[in-house]
């Protein structure tokens, strides 16, 4: 069976395809699109063409699998130009999400209709990208280059009604009735003259208003800081409205084949698949079948546990949340709403949904509200003692074949599990803080949990917007195991000689949100400190005993001036100084090079250890959590895709040189030239 199919409708020539899952543009797509077009052009008696496509969506891109080979078939380019050149009008019919080269595809259409529920965009740049047919030439030239520059540069979709409001989308059809009203439209536009993306004017804002590139960089500076695809494509979109059509088309070719060379777009094209492979279990067949979730239990109402309800709340999921005083309860459940309040101020959901959300949850003083509960979460108190006797309280109380997680991000789950009656139901679900924001959420796979209960929470993750990533027990699992090591070399590299600010500065200009010690200011230095300011044994209970408590007193490592900017305090460098001299350390001139390779070469020493011992399914797994809930900067692609890059015979090199410990794994691999992720 073809992919790309004819259907003739009187005088009108339907394109269908149907390319299972996303109809990606693979050559044999395009390849049925030209003969289709030949098929259009070559028959007389058909006066205008429909492009459509069967399956879940309209064409959701270049068929990404494909980068990097050599090109067969006719070109993503070539293919669309002949639909444009045509006299006879080509409509696109769009639904699902016309997204990258299927929206270049839809670009190069003469007309453009859409279901409500559609999506359209130029996500290019989140693969490392700009767009590589015209989109940066047409997309300006239909709907302005103000509009066009969030799309090409940031990369969200727009919905169908905003398309239509900048020019993109011609008309809104039934959701329905898509095949039938595209051929309707098609037929009223015979006889017109074509109008053509590529002749448009609308690109004229940016060239009368040039300041609107500027402006839009530095409105988005901080978003996109480090990234090179977004400059392409603010360049390519003000190249739109400086030269001929045929001239920008060339000069987004140029910026295109640069990105795509580069080690950025290679990283994030290896981020697109390890976020989709990290859904993937080993040895759980994917249709094993799913248990029920349709009522969630979380106990504790503090931070944690509160944002870990709103996921379950946002996504129509009813809550009974569980606190043992009513104070703690009440307050709670108002920072909640509070947080819903503020979301729908700022124009991310209406108050109506923020409503819903709210009336979904039941807060409760007594576990008994459990008993009916699918799914109990509980966000207590990091205690072996405290865990286990909530989980014994909640097997005897919650109904037979739920399931009961833990979101402790350290301790041994098979402990925790031990504590019931039905170690296969439970599990770790660690989720990170804030927890209704963060995307990340590790499932921690414990000796005993069965499949169908591992399975169950995974796919419950996408339902409520996270990304996951399986782990095995250990210490930390794999995000705090990896970040021990990284701490470790921080606090040992200022007691030798290092400024503080410069290994912070390091892991900024790496690209890291913020480095270790403004980290610490940020969660607060006193957590967990015994509050006593007479007995100090460590330098932490130094810094807690001299009021340095972190950002919220405007003191910590760092002092903070009014608008939280940080200056190196004169008052923590003598205290380290002071340390420094108690424990004998001597102090040596530290290289910014050494710090670099001292924090971050041992976290893929830890995460070649994580993978040898099954800790993680696979390398990507890993790259996935340090992405996603630490703040490893997407465009390396993660600590084990950035390790490769640089060479894991570099990594083991550097180890040594510092005297740190190489994992077996890590130096086989490194030995044979091997990499992480094959
Ligand atoms: C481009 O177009 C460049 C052009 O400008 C120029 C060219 C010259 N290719 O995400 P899902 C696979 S760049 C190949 O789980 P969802 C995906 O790996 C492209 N494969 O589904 C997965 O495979 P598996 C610009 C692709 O419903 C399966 O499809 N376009 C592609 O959650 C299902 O995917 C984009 O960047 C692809 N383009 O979300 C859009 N897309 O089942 C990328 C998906 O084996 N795609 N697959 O794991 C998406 O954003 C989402 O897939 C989409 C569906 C929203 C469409």
């Amino acid at each position: 069976m073809p992919v790309v199919t004819t259907e003739r409708h009187d005088d009108i020539l339907v394109i269908i395809s149907d390319n299972p899952p996303v109809n990606a543009l693979r050559q044999a797509v395009r390849e049925g699109l030209v003969a289709g077009i030949d098929e259009a052009m070559s028959d007389d008696s058909v006066q205008a063409v429909v492009i459509r496509c069967d399956g879940r969506t309209f064409f959701a891109g270049a068929d990404i699998t494909e980068f990097g080979k050599a090109m067969k078939g006719p070109s993503l380019l070539e293919a669309i130009d002949r639909m444009e050149a045509s006299e006879k009008p080509v409509v696109a019919a769009i639904h699902g999400t016309a997204l990258g080269g299927g929206c270049e595809v839809a670009l190069a259409c003469h007309y453009r209709v859409a279901v409500p529920s559609a999506k359209l965009g130029l996500p290019e740049v989140k693969l490392g990208l700009i767009p590589g047919a015209a989109g940066t030439q047409r997309l300006p030239r239909l709907a302005g280059a103000e509009a066009a520059l969030p799309m090409v540069a940031i990369g969200n979709p727009i919905s169908a009604q905003k398309a239509q409001s900048i020019g993109l989308v011609d008309k809104i059809v039934g959701e329905d009735s898509l095949a039938a009203d595209a051929i309707a439209f098609a037929r009223e536009q015979i006889g017109k003259p074509v109008p053509r993306a590529s002749e448009g004017t609308a690109n004229e804002d940016g060239v009368k208003n040039p300041a609107i590139f500027d402006e839009f960089r530095q409105k988005m500076a901080r978003k996109i800081r480090g990234f090179d695809a977004p400059n392409a494509g603010i360049e390519a979109v003000k190249a739109a409205g400086e030269l001929s059509y045929q001239e920008g088309v060339a000069r987004e070719r140029e910026l295109f084949l640069k990105l795509m060379a580069g080690t950025q777009s290679a990283a994030m094209r290896h981020y697109f698949f390890a976020e989709r492979a990290a859904g993937k279990i080993d040895g759980i067949d994917p249709a094993t079948p799913l248990i029920p979730i349709s009522k969630v239990g979380v106990i504790g109402a503090g931070t944690m546990g509160g944002g870990i309800a709103m996921n379950f709340l946002s996504a129509g999921v009813p809550v009974t949340i569980v606190e043992m005083k009513r104070e703690a309860l009440d307050r709670g459940t108002g920072v909640m709403r509070k947080n819903y309040e503020n979301t729908a101020r700022r124009g991310r959901m209406t108050m109506e949904q923020a409503q819903t959300a709210m009336s979904l949850l039941t807060p409760s003083l007594s576990y008994d509200d459990l008993a009916d509960c699918d799914l109990v979460i509980e966000a207590v108190f990091e205690d072996m003692g405290v865990k286990k006797e909530v989980f014994g309280k909640l097997d005897s109380i919650v109904k037979k074949g739920a399931i009961l997680a833990s979101n402790t991000s350290y301790l041994d789950v098979n402990e925790i599990a031990s504590a019931t009656k039905r170690p296969e139901y439970v599990l770790g679900m660690h989720f990170f803080s804030p927890a209704n924001i963060m995307k990340l959420l590790e499932l921690v796979r414990g000796e005993k949990t069965a499949d169908d209960v591992l399975l169950t929470v995974m796919k419950l993750s996408k339902k409520i917007g996270k990304i996951a990533a399986v782990s095995g027990v250990c210490p930390g699992f794999i995000g705090n195991r990896m970040l021990s090591p990284r701490q470790q070399q921080a606090n040992a590299m200022i007691m030798e000689g290092a400024n503080y600010w410069e290994v912070d500065d390091v892991l900024l200009e790496f690209g890291f949100p913020m480095g270790p010690f403004q980290m610490s200011d940020l969660a607060g230095i006193d957590i967990g400190w015994h509050r006593d300011p007479d007995k100090i044994e460590t330098m932490r209970d130094a810094l807690c005993a001299a009021g340095r408590w972190g950002q919220k007193v405007g003191k910590g490592f760092y002092d903070y001036d009014e608008a939280r900017q940080r200056t190196p305090s004169d008052e923590v460098k003598a205290l380290i100084a002071e340390w420094a001299a108690k424990e004998g350390k001597e102090q040596r001139e530290i290289s910014k090079d050494e710090i670099h390779e001292r924090l971050l070469y041992p976290m893929v020493n830890e995460g070649a250890m994580i993978l040898e011992e099954g800790m993680a399914q696979r390398a990507s797994d890993i790259d996935v959590v340090w992405i996603n809930g630490y703040g490893w900067p997407l465009y390396t692609g993660g600590p084990m895709f950035w390790a490769d890059t640089i060479g894991l015979d570099a990594i083991v090199a550097g180890l040594e040189k510092h005297g740190l410990p190489v994992a077996e794994m890590l130096s086989k691999k490194a030995a044979a030239g091997e990499t992480f992720n094959g």
